[in-house]
């Protein structure tokens, strides 16, 4: 069963509502400050959702998560039943610091149909549409990756792009591109927006690389499936503590490989509203009593892809 086009609307509204809570806090140098006021609008506006809503991706675990935590109940309680992956504020630092990219973000399915993914980390490659099905893969290693790519676009190494998030943790990954004469696209941060770019025409960038939040993974997993693109991801784990929780979770097969429809199936929506200018979309413009916002929309089933932009009352 597909979700209705008409509660669309009050999704967006919620990653819209977080975007303007972590505005107000943008460029002040309070991540923490700017998170809460994300978290605190998007919740508010959830909870007027008539759904049965459950967070299955959000801040953290109840005790160390007064709100937004996993397995939060949501929404007015009298509609259908949802799963929720939120990230009120993805790229806490962007925000801070008043940097680009800084976004609101959340993907909805119906219950039961997103991976319920621990806090830790997670390897991820991924590739846009229009590829073999399962063209790259997490163990064929860097060189199989970008020659399988390469050769399925009839170019060469050295026209490709990849994108990752600049760590020492991918140095390996980054002398692999180097050797290849691959270009690379560093972000400092914000993986969600990194991954969706392999899906985005004109980001000219080919595919993406690396080690980041599992969250963050499922939501990129959610967009990649409404933009028919590919990707794979593994949980990494640095301790027993976080295989606990991975199995905790529900989680059987520590080492599994997850294709995006191992993560997200059927029908899903995915919203990323801005809260500083990005390359997805622009952010939140202070209006005095008002505000402007734009948000990325995707819903698989209807086929929507496109910016929505709103002028809301504060
Ligand atoms: C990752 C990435 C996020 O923070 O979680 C990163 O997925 C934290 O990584 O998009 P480090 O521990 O290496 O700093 C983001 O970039 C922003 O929340």
């Amino acid at each position: 069963m597909n979700i209705d086009k008409s509660i669309v609307d009050s999704f967006i509204k919620a990653t819209e509502r977080g975007a303007y809570g972590a505005s107000i806090f943008k460029g002040k140098n309070d991540k923490i400050a700017a998170d809460k006021s994300a978290v605190d609008q998007m919740r508010k506006e959830l909870n007027k959702i008539n759904m049965k809503g459950r967070i299955v991706i959000g801040e953290g675990e109840m005790d160390e998560a007064p709100m937004l935590y996993i397995n939060e109940i949501v929404g007015k309680q009298n509609g259908e039943e949802f799963d929720i992956a939120v990230d009120p504020l993805e790229g806490t630092n962007f925000a801070a610091k008043n940097l680009p990219n800084a976004l609101s973000v959340m993907a909805i399915t119906k219950r039961g149909n997103l991976l319920h993914a621990p806090d830790i980390y997670m390897e991820k490659i991924a590739i846009g549409s229009g590829y073999p099905k399962n063209l790259v893969d997490l163990d064929y290693g860097v060189e199989k990756n970008i020659k399988l790519l390469s050769d399925a676009k009839k170019t060469n190494p050295d026209k490709l792009c990849a994108c990752l998030l600049k760590r020492p943790r991918h140095n390996s990954i980054i002398k692999s591109l180097n050797k290849l004469g691959v270009k690379i696209k560093f972000i400092s941060d914000g993986d969600v927006s990194g991954v969706i770019s392999v899906g985005i025409k004109n980001s000219n960038i080919d595919i993406y690389f690396g080690t980041g939040g599992a969250p963050e993974g499922v939501l990129a997993a959610a967009a990649l499936s409404c933009l028919e693109c590919q990707m794979q991801t593994r949980l990494v784990y640095e301790n027993d503590e976080q295989k606990n929780k991975a199995k905790n979770l529900g989680i059987k097969n520590l080492n599994k490989k997850y294709n995006i429809e191992d993560m997200v199936k059927n029908d899903v929506v995915f919203c990323a509203t801005g809260v500083t200018d990005g390359d997805l979309v622009n952010g939140i413009k202070d209006l005095g009593d008002s505000f402007e916002s734009e948000t990325f929309l995707l819903h698989k089933s209807a086929n929507t892809n496109k910016i929505v932009k709103n002028k809301i009352k504060k």
